[in-house]
């Protein structure tokens, strides 16, 4: 069930019960969640706007154009509804998600969260974590905003704090963890300190206009898989320029394209043993013609994409004529 508004699953796929977990290579997750706001809320509609934003039928069907696969029929793909959060009870509600991807990890499939704030990013990794080992899991974290305070209004948990908690813990490794298109003027300097401390390599928007975001995204790659066993992706929107993603809490201009960010996910998830994924921080009352919750649902649907053309095995090359001989 969604927690908000009529319940209808992810473009149509098939849904399905948490407590009875079918044969899955992809569970997808609401987690309407937006308690750990620092600033402007709402993405507690995350969910419901990226599960419908598409103007095709909602037939659980997606044939990709580029990458020659059908994900949501080639793998197998279920939506489990939202995971009950309730704002004021951010504990048992952040549980509730951890035991929710860590229920689904533990079954073999990818858990797929659509946020919600990025205060969700804790109990997602954590929940993958669980499965796979504390510290074999790493991270790759495409955001404006580095994601780790230490504390907002005297609060551990918030959208500004889960990639601090979750190196703190343990769950994830800090010279493992990967940020691509920070900007801006936050955070302070104390918390790039402890940043470069734990090991955590950070590319700011200007090393990736002057290098390219290929050769960033090569050299991170190198990083995340190097002792790792599995990568989880956490992509918030506004990595996008709010120009290109405007329904987000807290843009910052001059941030990707839309085409660079579904180009690098779809890097990350073809090159990448993807463990887990979450889409966050989509506030719809922001957002303009849906502009910001069609990028999330096409997010999805190329992470989706690239793991089923990277488990079906053959060789694809974007610099080959994609569409010919078919
Ligand atoms: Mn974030």
């Amino acid at each position: 069930m969604n927690q908000f508004g009529p319940s209808f699953s992810f473009l149509g796929v098939p849904s399905c019960d948490l407590a009875a977990l079918p044969d899955a290579d992809v569970v997808i997750l609401g987690a309407p969640y937006d308690g750990g706001t620092s600033h402007r809320p709402g993405t507690r509609f995350g969910p419901q706007a990226i599960r419908q934003a598409c103007y095709l039928p909602q037939d659980g069907s997606r044939p990709s154009l580029a990458m020659g696969v059908d994900a949501l029929k080639d793998l197998r793909v279920f939506d489990a509804g939202d995971v009950e959060m309730y704002a004021p009870e951010s504990t048992a509600s952040l549980q509730r998600l951890e035991d929710a991807v860590f229920a689904v990890a533990d079954a073999g499939a990818i858990p797929v969260v659509l946020g919600g704030d990025h205060t969700i990013a804790w109990p997602d990794a954590t929940g993958v974590a669980r499965k796979l080992g504390y510290g074999r899991v790493s991270m790759v974290h495409f955001d404006a905003h580095a994601d780790t305070g230490d504390t907002e209004y005297g609060s551990l948990v918030g959208h500004g704090q889960p990639m601090r908690r979750l190196i703190e813990s343990g769950a994830l490794r800090g010279d493992r963890f990967l940020q691509l298109g920070l900007r801006g003027y936050w955070p302070e300097p104390q918390t790039l300190d402890w940043m470069a401390g734990q090991g955590l390599r950070s590319y700011e928007m200007t090393e990736i206009v002057a290098r390219g975001l290929d050769e960033c995204l090569t050299e991170a790659f190198a990083i995340a898989t190097d002792e790792c066993d599995g990568v989880f992706l956490s992509v918030d929107v506004d990595v996008v320029d709010p120009g290109m993603a405007p329904g987000t809490g807290t843009p910052e201009p001059g941030g990707l394209t839309s085409r660079q960010l579904l180009d690098a996910v779809r890097r990350c998830c073809y090159e990448l043993p993807i463990v887990g994924v979450d889409v966050v921080e989509v506030a719809p009352p922001y957002d303009h013609a849906e502009i910001t919750a069609f990028l999330a649902n096409r997010v999805v649907l190329e992470a989706l994409s690239a793991i089923a053309r990277r488990r079906r095995g053959d060789p694809w090359d974007p610099r080959r004529p994609l569409l010919q001989g078919r």
